[in-house]
C-alpha cells in the first residue's frame, strides 16, 4: 500500500515536497488580483523570480527533504514543467503559469485516493501536471491508489466578480465583504483548492473564501460520500485563500486558532460538542512577510504535524514554537522563510501521500 491519508495528524511516513524551480509571479488576472495585498511589493511587476531566490528556496525546501529523511519520512518530490509557457484554453489566456512550491494547494489526499483540485486561478491550470509522473508511478504500485481529478473549470470572467478588480479596496470594505461572504469568485461552477480543505478523518472542514466556492464544496460533498463536509469560514481575515494559516488541527481533540481569523460562534457546535479544544494560535514572531509573498505573516501556524507528539515549525517562529512546547508537542525547527514568497510555508509545501492510521469518527456528536 502507497497511499493511505485520513488526517492532518497520524504518523506520516510519505509525503510530497514542492519545489522552486524556474516559479514564477504571474501576470494580473482577477482571483489572484484580489489576493495579492493591495500595499504589496507584487503589484505590477511579474515573470521569472531572481536566481538567487529560487536557489535558495530550493536550498531550504531541499534542507527540509533531509530532515524528513532523517526522521524516516519518505519524500517524494514534483517534475517542475515550464511555467513561463503561457495557458491558453478555448475559454481563457495568460501568459505564465505560477511554480508547484505547494502541492497542498493541488493534491487532497483522503484514505487511498489522491485527488486533484480544480484550482481557481487561470495561472494555476496545469500545476497538475508536475505531480502526475508521481500519481502514476503510485498508480503502478498500488492496486487500491484511486487516481482522481475534479472537473476543470472554465474560468470564464464569469467565473470573478467584477467588484473585485478595484485598485484601491481597502481592508474596512474587504472585511465587510468577507462577512458577508462575497468573495471573488462567483458560483458561475464548481471551483476548490485542495489546500482550503481539512481532514479530521470522516469529517471533513472546508473554508468557502476566495478559492473555493459553494459549488466547490457541494462537488466535494458528493464526491466524498462516505464523509462529512462542513463549510466554515473566517470573516476576520480580508484575503480567504486557503485555510492552513487559519485553522490547524494539532492531534485528536485540539486545533489552533487564528486570533484575527475565529470561527463563528455557530460554526463551532461541532467541536464544542465533541469535547475539541480550541485555542488562539500565538503570534507570528513577524510584522511583515518576506519580499514578493503572497501570505500573511500567519504562514506561523502553517505547520506540519508528523504524529500527535511532533510538529514542524519554521525556525523564526518563536513564538508558535513556545507555544507547542506548552501544548506538549516536540517541535522541530525547519529554516524555510525565505521559501515563504514560493507558496506559502511548511504545510503549504507538502502533501500527504501514507500516515499511518484509518478514518475514524472523531465527532460522533453531531
Ligand atoms: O494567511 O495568507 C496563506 C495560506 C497559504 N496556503 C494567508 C494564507
Amino acid at each position: 500500500m502507497i497511499v493511505n491519508s485520513w488526517n492532518e495528524w497520524d504518523p506520516l511516513r510519505h509525503v510530497i515536497v514542492g519545489k522552486a524551480d524556474n516559479c514564477h509571479i504571474p501576470p494580473p488576472e482577477p482571483a489572484l488580483d484580489a489576493k495579492v495585498p493591495e500595499d504589496s511589493d507584487m503589484k505590477g511587476s511579474w515573470g521569472k523570480r531572481s536566481p538567487e531566490t529560487i536557489s535558495r528556496a530550493n536550498e531550504l525546501l531541499d534542507n527540509f527533504t533531509k530532515q524528513l529523511e532523517g526522521l524516516g519520512v519518505k519524500v517524494d518530490r514534483p517534475i517542475p514543467i515550464d511555467f513561463s509557457e503561457p495557458v491558453k484554453t478555448p475559454d481563457f489566456q495568460t501568459q505564465s503559469q505560477f511554480g508547484c512550491m505547494p502541492p497542498r494547494d493541488v493534491l487532497l489526499t483522503l484514505g487511498s485516493e489522491i485527488l486533484e483540485a480544480t484550482m481557481s486561478y487561470r495561472c494555476r491550470w496545469f500545476e497538475y501536471l508536475c505531480y502526475r509522473p508521481l500519481l502514476q508511478k503510485y498508480w503502478e504500485l498500488d492496486k487500491n491508489f484511486r487516481h482522481e481529478a475534479a472537473p476543470k473549470p472554465r474560468l470564464t470572467d464569469d467565473d470573478y466578480h467584477p467588484d473585485y478588480l478595484s485598485e484601491k479596496i481597502g481592508e474596512s470594505k474587504r472585511l465587510e465583504w468577507a462577512a458577508e461572504k462575497f468573495f471573488v469568485t462567483t458560483e458561475e461552477e464548481p471551483l476548490f483548492d485542495a489546500a482550503d480543505i481539512l481532514r479530521f478523518g470522516k469529517d471533513l472542514v472546508v473554508q468557502h473564501g476566495f478559492t473555493t466556492n459553494l459549488k466547490g464544496i457541494e462537488w466535494l460533498r458528493r464526491h466524498f460520500r462516505d464523509h462529512r463536509i462542513h463549510t466554515v469560514n473566517f470573516p476576520g481575515d480580508p484575503y480567504p485563500i486557503h485555510i492552513d494559516a487559519t485553522f490547524t488541527p494539532l492531534r485528536p481533540g485540539l486545533v489552533l486558532n487564528n486570533p484575527n481569523r475565529r470561527l463563528p460562534d455557530e460554526q463551532r457546535k461541532l467541536f464544542n460538542n465533541n469535547d475539541w479544544e480550541i485555542v488562539d494560535a500565538a503570534q507570528p514572531a513577524h510584522n511583515a512577510p518576506p519580499p514578493l509573498c503572497y501570505s500573511s505573516t500567519w504562514l506561523s501556524m502553517n505547520v506540519l504535524v508528523l504524529d500527535p507528539k511532533t510538529v514542524c515549525v519554521e525556525k523564526s517562529e518563536v513564538y508558535q514554537a513556545e507555544q507547542m512546547d506548552k501544548l506538549g508537542m516536540n517541535v522541530i525547527e525547519v529554516d524555510l522563510r525565505a521559501a515563504y514568497a514560493f507558496g506559502g510555508g511548511l504545510h503549504c509545501c507538502t502533501a500527504d501521500v501514507f500516515r499511518e492510521g484509518g478514518c475514524q469518527d472523531y465527532f460522533p456528536n453531531q
